[in-house]
């Protein structure tokens, strides 16, 4: 990351997450109840968990903003964990020297040695030397995903300033697929806004809600597919220098890191292979000097940069590893047989999953847009923008 750059830290039960934000120009103007709203985006879903009752997430900035704009100092986010409350004793972070019966029985009921398959649990136990797999799933829990979409939302207010928007839909869970897509991106996003499984079709959505029923009630989990889409990218972002400049391999890396994703694809994707090459690629036509294309299998991306159309990125996610119906696997204590942890979990958290892309998405293209235009402030910004026609 060349100018949008973030560290976040934070366990699933300790007090707090938090990130700090680096590189943001002063001049922006940041609305805490924008971030909120996305953090709110985040926690509907259906099949979600009973965690997601608890928690009502909200943001604090902490500083880098005075008066709703940016300073260009860092800027710090906190999203507290209410749950946290009833863990204070286990995520304890002093050493308890004369900890009460009471605080060792409940650091002994959360503590766990049974590998949750599909999870952190067995390399994290590994390489971090840990006999208590609690410190595994504490930080690889996608609790963390919380101030991600915090981050992602300073990243979209960012780039609406210079026009550039976009949204996030479920295409998939389990095997029901959305076939139906509703005509214009401006219907997707309104329907999938206020569908509980953030899918564009209503009968579709239904299918998907028993397919999470079934599976909730067979003590399993579900998985799916998700599409990012950004439009009125100006041209040019990202590049075909180097490897690590190409905007599609960044898409790709910050999509592939969100916890429990195991695919990702650009346009056409994975169905590229089966295009042959006047199918795949589009055309470029021309109109009173405009340039357009009918067709956008590239998903907006060509030679690693923006090509002006929009860009359509597609994630998969596989079925949540925590799950009650348990799954063989090992006790690390004696490498015995057991059955896999499980405390409580979400059936499914696709439509979840989708928020958290679209944030990393909008993370991506700030650090681009940003990177490209230079300047300190926003006036300075905006003028480097106009001058270039964005
Ligand atoms: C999550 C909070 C977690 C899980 C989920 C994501 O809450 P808890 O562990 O207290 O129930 O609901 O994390 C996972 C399922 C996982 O496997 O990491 C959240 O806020 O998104």
């Amino acid at each position: 990351m060349e100018r949008f750059r973030f560290l976040t830290s934070g366990e699933s039960h300790g007090k707090c997450l938090t990130a700090i934000i680096e590189g943001i120009p002063a001049g922006f103007k940041i609305k805490t109840s924008v971030i909120n709203e996305d953090l709110a985006r985040r926690q509907v879903g259906y099949g979600r968990g009973a965690r997601m009752q608890i928690e009502k997430d909200t943001v604090e900035i902490k500083s880098g903003i005075r008066f709703g704009k940016t300073t260009g100092a860092p800027i710090c986010l906190e999203v507290k964990n209410k749950d946290y409350i009833n863990w204070q004793d286990v995520m304890d972070t002093e050493k308890q020297e004369y900890p009460t019966e009471e605080a060792i029985r409940k650091i002994e009921e959360k503590s766990f040695t049974t590998v949750r398959p599909g999870h952190a649990d067995w390399a994290g136990s590994i390489k971090y030397n840990f006999t208590d797999l609690r410190n595994v799933l504490e930080r690889s829990s996608a609790r963390k995903t919380a101030i991600e979409v915090a981050v992602g939302s300073v990243a979209k207010q960012i780039l609406k300033e210079f026009g550039i928007v976009g949204f996030s839909h479920v295409i998939q869970i389990g095997n029901v697929k959305l076939d139906f897509y509703p005509k214009t991106y401006t219907l997707i996003k309104e329907k999938a806004e206020a569908s509980d499984v953030r899918c564009a079709d209503e009968l579709t959505a239904d299918r998907m809600r028993n397919a999470i029923d079934e599976a909730a009630e067979a003590g399993d989990t579900l998985g799916g597919k998700f599409e990012v889409i950004f439009g009125n990218l100006p041209i040019g972002l990202g590049s075909y220098v180097h490897w690590d400049k190409a905007l599609d391999g960044r898409l790709a890396q910050a999509i592939m890191s969100i916890p429990a994703v195991k695919a990702v694809e650009i346009g056409a994707g994975v169905d590229a292979a089966y295009l042959r090459g006047s199918q795949m690629h589009d055309e470029l036509f021309v109109k009173n000097k405009r340039v357009y294309r009918t067709t956008n299998n590239a998903g907006g991306l060509e030679g690693g940069m923006t090509n002006g159309e929009a860009i359509v990125v597609k994630g998969t996610m596989k079925a949540i590893p925590t799950m009650r119906k348990a799954l063989a696997t090992i006790d690390i204590k004696d490498l015995e047989p057991a059955s896999a942890h499980f405390e409580r979990s979400d059936t499914c958290a696709v439509p979840a999953c989708a928020v958290v892309a679209e944030a990393r998405v909008a993370i991506i293209l700030a650090d681009a847009l940003l990177s490209k235009l230079g300047g300190d402030n926003f006036e300075e910004i905006k003028k480097t923008a106009e001058r270039l026609n964005f």
